[in-house]
């Protein structure tokens, strides 16, 4: 079997989309996903302009040889267009792996460990009366685990927090929006918070909390420890974690566990923080480099007790939430997966398999990883740019959003 052909497709039902599909001289195809949030056309391009062409001849079959040629052959190595470029082929070719041999993609990654993936739901209100109220709303749907987001006073446009009925989405459509930050409100107002979700739905659900990379080391530490008594499932992205060193300050004063890792695109964003058992958690998707890194980086992470939590915001496309879940059902390390549903334009778009039944999410049972991708449908969703927020502090100056 030989590579024949490769395309692009860039879509935007409701919200931009980058998919790959693959051919071969057989018939079948492969899709993998290379969506970017807010950067969709650079990664469009890098496939179409410098990728593709070196695929077409090659056998689909050779994940490994391919991720390496890509990867090694580039020369210029890691960063997240490269890297989602590469992912998106290796997810494509997985995809056609499975498919020729006529087995659900799992059963490459070897077979089922598990009867389902536990996911976690979006909860967020304005109020903590109207956070407990979603919080409820996921209890009511059968969610085992539930992150809260909330609003706090003074700060307009906070992330995770919804300005309308609809889910919060956070890419715009035109130029960033700007919103504003204060980590001392931040502090104060957040472990009010899970006090009050605890006293409302006791111990039974798993909390979890995203501070999105906004605090300092000492910040995130103080937080860790207020956060105890609540007992939550992980505090994710505390910092930015471009500086892996930091998370040590963090962890000698907390023992709320700690998740990170949904921007990392290789193992050495996140080599010391799992050497060291700084983290509990590593939230890499299949967006940094696909399953043959994924899976590599997995095992690596085993040997250190941390597990695989892997992103699952709307800007992965249903082709990486469709894949993701083949992974996490057969890897051994598995914690959790983030499931932030598609709106229905989304999953007409891209017709799927897998299913979420009583907190669980189940991966396809067709041959391979059972994402499909309606071309003529696509069509009439074009691209539209838009862009992620970008915060600022109360005196204006630049911040992590
Ligand atoms: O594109 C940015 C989103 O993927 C990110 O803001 C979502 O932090 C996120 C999460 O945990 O889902
Ligand atoms: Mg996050």
């Amino acid at each position: 079997m030989k590579i024949s052909d490769a395309k692009v497709v860039v879509c935007s039902p409701g919200r931009n989309f980058v998919t790959l599909k693959i051919y071969t001289d057989s018939g079948v195809y492969g899709l993998g996903d290379a969506t970017l949030n807010g950067r969709e056309l650079a990664v469009a391009t890098y496939l179409a302009d410098h990728v593709v062409p070196c695929l077409i001849g090659r056998n689909p079959f050779q994940t490994e040889d391919i991720w390496q040629y890509l990867y090694r052959g580039g020369y210029w190595r890691k960063g997240p267009v490269t890297m989602m470029a590469i992912a998106a082929v290796d997810v494509a070719l997985w995809d056609i792996k499975a498919k020729a041999l006529n087995t659900p993609l799992y059963n490459l990654l070897g077979g089922k460990a598990r009867s389902g993936v536990m996911v976690y739901g979006h909860a967020n209100g304005g109020t903590i009366a109207e956070t407990i109220d979603e919080v409820g709303r996921h209890i009511d749907q059968k969610y085992l685990a539930v992150r809260a987001q909330c609003g706090v006073p003074g700060l307009a446009g906070l992330y995770g927090v919804s300005t309308d009925s609809q889910p919060y989405e956070p890419a715009q459509k035109g130029l960033p929006s700007e919103s504003a930050w204060s980590s001392e409100k931040y502090l104060q107002f957040v472990p009010t918070l899970f006090e009050e979700l605890r006293k409302a739905f006791g111990e039974d659900v798993h909390l979890l909390h995203d501070v999105h990379h906004r605090l300092t080391p000492i910040q995130a530490a103080r937080l860790g420890k207020a956060l105890e008594p609540f007992h939550l499932f992980w505090m994710e992205d505390a910092v930015p974690a471009e500086l892996q060193e930091g998370f040590r300050i963090i962890r000698q004063h907390t023992t709320t566990p700690l998740a990170v890792g949904e921007i990392f695109n290789t193992v050495w964003d996140s080599k010391l923080l799992i050497t060291e058992q700084l983290i509990d958690y590593l939230r890499m998707s299949l967006h940094g480099g696909g399953i043959t890194a994924l899976q590599k980086i997995a095992a690596f992470a085993d040997m250190y007790h941390v597990q695989m939590g892997c992103h699952g915001a709307t800007d992965l496309s249903p082709v990486t939430m469709g894949a993701a879940l083949h992974f996490d059902i057969s890897v051994t390390n598995f914690g959790i997966q983030e499931y932030m549903p598609h709106s229905r334009a989304t999953l007409e778009v891209f017709p799927h398999g897998y299913r979420y039944v009583n907190g669980y999410l189940h991966p396809a049972e067709t041959p391979g990883h059972g994402v499909d991708l309606d071309e003529a449908l696509a069509k009439k969703f074009p691209y539209e740019r838009a862009y992620l927020p970008v915060n600022r502090r109360l005196d204006g100056t630049m911040w992590n959003w």
